[in-house]
Parts: structure tokens; sequence; C-alpha cells
């Protein structure tokens, strides 16, 4: 038996890597929608050997559509995700659009996977540099408690769009030829300022916020306690962006209740959880990179090590593919899970 599936945003970086994904793990489909903006409309895409046009979503689109994967950008879900539901689809939304509403479940199914049940026809696929800290730290905030978490962030330009990545490639090669690099798009592709990203750090990823912090550092603040389930965790972010075009890396602190616990209990909670490789053995240099993640679903973790002054603090370094864990595998997996639990219909 298969479900009618539309995935909406076909043509960008996620919805390619959705249709990957769900070619991969063999998802069970019947009618694969492809949509797109108006613009992209009429591309044509290859799926398990079949060549599909990609129409433009309109909420007739939506008809017989029994699951439809967003990843068009935040106004596509604001426009269209309630269009959908109203025609008896489930939306999964890769955008900001409905993350922190109320009614609406944000999940990373390793995390949360019971809040999918909640769904009142649309679920929220987390930001990807939250995804894969929060990943990371349920097996550890399960067993220990956790109260605190202090990350910086590493992240690749890909998470910024296509565009971002023409950018870096374009302007390293202009730095390599001796000439001016042109920077149009980075940090954030409607602001003011634009600054080259190729052999540089850029400590802005989206725009500022009233409180100093930017939206995707109050995203992983945000986000964090709603999937955690707990308000009271100390959250705060610095996100920078770096020159490399896949995976984020993110060195995250963290304070756990417990106290008295060793770099090998961390390590063993996280050596048994779902989903997440432990790649730590610092005398033969083993640690997980932007480039060792890149291609792969899980998230990976290494430098696991104790705070020399907090006995409950812990540093860990945390990296995985925004593109896929981090976006179109996560969306998958929660459709997989709709299915797999009976959780469809509303
Ligand atoms: C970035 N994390 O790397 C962003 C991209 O809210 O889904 C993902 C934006 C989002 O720029």
């Amino acid at each position: 038996q298969g479900y009618n599936v539309a995935v909406v945003g076909a043509t960008g970086a996620v919805g390619e890597k959705m249709l990957e994904t769900l070619s991969k793990k063999n998802f069970p489909i019947n009618e694969l929608h492809l949509l797109s903006s108006k613009r992209s409309a009429g591309k044509e895409i290859e799926f398990n050997g079949e060549t599909h046009i990609v129409k433009e979503a309109t909420p007739e689109s939506f008809e017989g559509i029994d699951i439809a994967l967003f990843s068009a950008g935040g106004s596509v879900s604001k426009a269209l995700a309630h269009e959908a539901v109203k025609r008896g689809a489930v939306v999964v939304d890769n955008t900001s659009a409905f993350r922190m509403d109320k009614d609406v479940p944000l999940v990373v199914p390793e995390v949360n996977e019971e809040d999918i049940a909640k769904h009142n026809g649309i679920i929220a696929n987390p930001n990807c540099s939250t995804i894969q800290m929060v990943a990371a730290l349920k097996p550890i905030q399960a067993k220990f408690g956790l109260s605190r978490v202090i990350v910086s962030t590493y992240q690749a330009v890909s998470g910024a769009g296509a565009k971002a990545v023409n950018e870096l490639q374009t302007q390293a090669e202009a730095y390599l030829r001796g000439e001016e690099m042109e920077a149009n798009i980075l940090p954030v592709s409607g602001e003011k300022n634009h600054y080259p990203i190729a052999f540089n750090a850029l400590p802005q990823i989206d725009v500022f916020q009233d409180n100093g912090y930017t939206f995707e550092e109050m995203k992983m603040i945000n986000e964090t306690k709603k999937i955690m389930h707990d308000e009271h965790i100390n959250v705060a972010a610095t996100c920078v962006r770096l020159p490399f075009f896949t995976s984020h890396a993110e060195s995250v602190y963290i304070e756990i209740t417990e106290d008295n616990i060793s770099v090998e209990q961390i390590h063993e909670a996280l050596s048994n959880a779902d989903g997440i490789v432990l790649e730590d053995d610092i005398t033969n240099q083993v640690y997980p990179t932007p480039q060792s993640a890149s291609g792969k679903s899980e998230v990976f973790v290494g430098r696991v090590r104790k705070d020399l002054d907090n006995s409950r603090g812990f540093h860990l370094w945390v990296v995985s593919d925004n593109l896929l864990k981090g976006a179109a595998w996560n969306s998958v997996q929660i459709a997989e899970s709709l299915i797999k639990n009976n959780w469809l219909q509303k």
C-alpha cells in the first residue's frame, strides 16, 4: 500500500535531498507530486527511474494528497500548508513558519516522537542546527538531567541556500586568482551589508532581534526548550557561518543535574542512542568533521570532555549533515512515523 505524497519546493536543495531520502528509504509512494513556485514549474526531475514534471503549487494541488513535505520557504508554508490540511493532507513543514505554534508539534523523532500524535494536520521540522544538538543532548538529559546549554555553531553555507553556495565558490576562485571578492548574499540576502564568506567567518546567521541575538540563535534557544519539554533549561547560542559547503558543527557546553558523572558514562549514553554515532578517540585523533559527516544521516559526536571548573559541566563537538538529518532525513522520518504509528488521521 502506498501514499500520495507531495514535495513542495522539489527543485530546491532540501527538496532534492527529500527525494533522495524517499527513494533511499523505499518510502511507500502511490503517487508522487512535485510542486514548486511558478518560477521553477515545468522543470523535469527523475525519481526512481521515472520523469516527473514539477507543477506550480496551488491550494488545489493538495486534493487527494496524504502527506505533504514542505520546504519552499516560510511564506509558501504560510500560504499553502493550511490549504493542504483542509484537503486532508498531513503536512511536515521544514520552515520556521509554525515551529513555535502551541498546537504544532516540533519533532526530532529520536527525541520526542510521541509529540507527533498530537498534531492537528501540521508537524514542524526544527531548524537544522537545533536538530543535531537536541539529538545529541537527549540521551544525556534522559540519564543525567540537563540544566544549561551554551552552544557556538560552525555552519555550512548550504544552510543559506544555493545562492550562498555559489557565492562561496565564486569568491574562493576570485581570491585565489588575486581578484577582489564580490559579496551579495551573505550573511543575509535581504540585509544592507554583505561580507565575503570565503576565507572568513561571519558571526551573523539570519537577522538580528531586539535582544541582540540573531533569529538563528533564538531558534536554537526556543526550539530546544520546546523539543526537550523543559522551559527551564538555560540555553545560549552564538551562530557563525564558515566557508564550507555542507554539515554544521557545534561546540556545545552543557551542565547536567547529576554530580560525579564520568566521560565514560556520557560516552555510554551516546553510544546506545538511536541516530548518534560516537567518534571520540583522541589517542588516534578520531573526531567528526563537516567533511566526514556529509552525505550521512546520523549525528556524530566527539571531543567529549569534562569541564575543568564545574564538576557538572561537559564539552561536546557535534556534527551532522544540515541538509539530511538537519532537514530532509528528519522530515521523512516524521512521515514514516505517521504511517508506522497510524497517526495520519487527526
Ligand atoms: C542556516 N539553519 O544554516 C539555517 C537554515 O529555519 O529551517 C535553516 C533555516 C530554517 O542558515
